[in-house]
């Protein structure tokens, strides 16, 4: 397994929808092992593939708390297939958006298909946290980040304030 570098905003690659999967073969699931250990280094709750570079529906999430058992969940091809007319506020995070967190309202209730790592079609129910962060994955597949559910105000302050700190990170040029 491999740990791989987390793109960070604002950069295209996170702007871009993801393709289908047409069977999780050894190569995806090797990709979905290598977003969990990703995932757990940085360390997470999910990942989506676009955030490491991959431009494929696949997303890992693992909720359990550090003195829990890890639950790894791996997803290819996730679609929502109900979600409830109650909403949640969740004040969400994103490695692609580090140090940044806000206020984001989504349905609190969902239920989610999606292919397993043995290519297995599952169905799952979520709510509270679980239910924030396969929809906060979802939107990556689609090319969403979390700031894209605020106000244009509050979203340009967090991408400037990333843009500038990557202009910092860059080495001067002779
Ligand atoms: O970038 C991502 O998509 C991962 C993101 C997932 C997420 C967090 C909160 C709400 C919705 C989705 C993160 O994991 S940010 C880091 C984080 O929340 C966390 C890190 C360590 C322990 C517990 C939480
Ligand atoms: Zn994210």
């Amino acid at each position: 397994m491999a740990v791989l570098p987390i793109i960070v905003a604002p950069d295209p690659r996170l702007k871009q929808v993801a393709k289908p999967v047409d069977k999780v073969d050894a190569e995806i699931r090797r990709l979905m092992d290598d977003m969990l250990e990703t995932m757990y280094k940085a360390p997470g709750i999910g990942l989506a593939a676009p955030q490491v570079g991959v431009l494929k529906r696949v997303i890992v999430i693992d909720i359990a708390r550090e003195d829990e058992k890890p639950e790894p969940l791996r997803m290819a091809n996730p679609e929502l297939i109900a979600v409830s007319d109650e909403d949640a506020v969740y004040n969400e995070g994103c490695l692609s958006l580090p140090e940044h967190y806000a206020d984001v309202t989504r349905p609190a209730a969902i239920k989610v298909r999606y292919l397993d790592h043995e290519n297995e079609i599952r169905e799952l129910e979520a709510d509270g946290l679980l239910a924030t962060c396969i929809q906060h994955e979802m939107d990556h597949l689609e090319g969403i980040l979390f700031v894209d559910h605020l106000t244009a105000l509050k979203r340009n302050m967090i991408l400037r304030k990333l843009l500038k700190a990557k202009k910092s990170q860059q080495p001067v040029s002779a």
